[in-house]
């Protein structure tokens, strides 16, 4: 028998700041009995899914930060999305921001877990590629304070099996997406799918001059080349639209193996697209052009682990 796994993505139109967490978990309700009706058995959220983008906004007193973060998963909000996951059998893939108490000491992570089909945590992400600033730049249109609200995420990049296929599923959160690295390491760890959520600025603060559609193109480009060069499927999920009027762009997807966009939102609200995936489609990417084991070089790779930065370093 095939191994297939019905997927849909949950996109989130905006939440303001006056939203509270009991109405946007109420919107991701409405879109799981959605996905359900539809016979999907995974559902993947945005990046910070249940309140505002607040790294936009700098704070001068930490403590105010503090109630955009969760103590814990499922928390009293949420309670009733993974009950009812749970009840539908449905596995779904959440970002949160998290605090969490380590060694006495309280750490902030931008996270995302993988709940599995009997409402049971399967696994756990802290965003490693944390993008923007941790300065205050208040003569900016916003900011962008993940460096100053987080910590780089001490997990790594996992892969966990997950439905009664066992489908190995990895998972990462928005600016990963950017870096093949991220995609590289899970496919390296025998990832089919990875699967994430971001929340992404049309307007580029840093380069004023970059268009909007130039900010959706390069999302769906980093998405396809990382389905293609790994043979896996990518699920990426947004948070769009204008939260209090700051826009982020939408361009939720399902991108098969050989790279193929095979669903795409269409909006920047809430919207649910969906796809049977065919989880044999990605063996013949691995077996031949995309063989690690068989074309793969690292000893001529060494300097992506070694070095951070661009030093010259010219052959001639
Ligand atoms: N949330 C997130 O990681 N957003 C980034 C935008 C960074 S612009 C400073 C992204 O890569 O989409």
């Amino acid at each position: 028998m095939s191994r297939r796994l019905k997927v849909s993505s949950a996109q989130l139109g905006p939440i303001n700041l006056a939203d509270s967490r009991a109405s946007v978990v109420k919107r991701m309700i409405e879109m799981l009995k959605e996905a359900d009706s539809r016979g999907s058995k995974f559902v993947v959220f945005p990046e910070l899914a249940l309140t505002t983008f607040f790294p936009r906004y700098w704070y001068d007193d930490p403590n105010e930060v503090e109630k955009y973060f969760e103590n814990q998963m499922p928390s009293p909000e949420t309670q009733p999305l993974f009950e009812l996951a749970r009840s539908k059998g449905i596995g779904f893939y959440l970002g949160y921001a998290e605090r969490s108490e380590e060694g006495g000491k309280a750490h902030h992570f931008n996270t995302s877990i993988l709940v599995g089909p009997d409402g049971r945590l399967v696994g756990k992400y802290r965003k490693v590629h944390l993008p923007g600033h941790d300065d205050h730049r208040p003569n900016v249109p916003y900011q962008h304070l993940e460096k100053k609200y987080f910590e780089v995420g001490n997990l790594g990049f996992n892969v966990w099996k997950m439905f009664k296929d066992d489908v190995r599923i990895g998972q990462c959160i928005c600016n990963d997406r950017r870096w093949p690295e991220t995609f590289r390491v899970m496919g390296l760890k025998g990832a089919e799918m990875v699967v994430l959520g971001y929340n992404t600025p049309s307007d580029n603060v840093y380069a004023p001059h970059e268009p909007p559609y130039l900010r959706v193109f390069h999302h769906m480009l980093s998405l396809q080349a990382a389905a293609y060069q790994n043979g896996i499927w990518v699920i990426a999920t947004a948070k769009a639209g204008k939260e209090d009027g700051f826009w982020l762009h939408g361009g939720s997807a399902i991108v098969a193996p050989t790279g193929e966009v095979v669903a795409k939102g269409t909006t920047e609200q809430d919207e649910v697209i969906s796809y049977d995936c065919d989880l044999a489609l990605g063996e013949y990417i691995r077996n031949t052009t995309f063989n690690f084991a068989k074309h793969r070089r690292p000893e001529h790779y060494k300097l992506i682990s070694e070095r951070t930065g661009v030093e010259i370093d010219l052959a001639n």
